[in-house]
């Protein structure tokens, strides 16, 4: 089954908005599978945007993610890697959709709030970063077959 990995960023957490958050993944169906508050290292934070790591908000970028605790999370379901994105919106909130978690609580490109893996390859590596195989919950929700044809 796919599985994507979903970090709120220190933006999310210090402005209390984790609780609504996780509720528009749980509210679509997705299966929530692991999820922690993590002080993030500085190097966790250069790990995981490595593929960013010649670009000028880099350093900016990193200083964030290790400036508060982040709500780590990886969520499962039927397509879930475009899923998620599609809940989170785009990239910069000002052009993000009302409707969207960045369209709905953010304002700048520098505090979006939440991350969502781009692809399946990109949601492996990313769990594998942030979780132990034991921290990831093996259940089945009672609510499957009114979720699932
Ligand atoms: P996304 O988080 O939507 O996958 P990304 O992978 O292109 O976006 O960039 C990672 C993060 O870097 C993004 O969430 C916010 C920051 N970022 C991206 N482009 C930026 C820019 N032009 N100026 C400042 N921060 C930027
Ligand atoms: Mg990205």
């Amino acid at each position: 089954m796919e599985r994507t990995f979903v970090a709120i960023k220190p933006d999310g957490v210090q402005r209390g908005l984790v609780g609504q958050i996780v509720s528009r993944f749980e509210a679509k169906g997705f299966k929530l599978v692991g999820l922690k508050l993590v002080s993030v290292s500085r190097e966790l934070a250069e790990q995981h945007y490595d593929v960013h790591k010649d670009k000028p908000f880099f350093k900016g970028l990193v200083e964030f993610i290790i400036s508060g605790p982040v709500a780590a999370m990886v969520w499962e379901g039927d397509g879930v890697v475009a899923g998620a994105r599609k809940l989170i919106g785009a990239t910069n909130p000002i052009t993000a959709e009302p409707g969207t978690i960045r369209g709905d609580f953010g304002l700048n490109i520098g505090r979006n709030l939440i991350h969502g893996s781009d692809a399946v390859e990109t949601a492996r590596t990313e769990i594998d970063l942030w979780f132990k195989e034991e921290e990831l919950a093996d259940w089945e929700p009672t609510i499957a077959p009114w979720l699932h044809e």
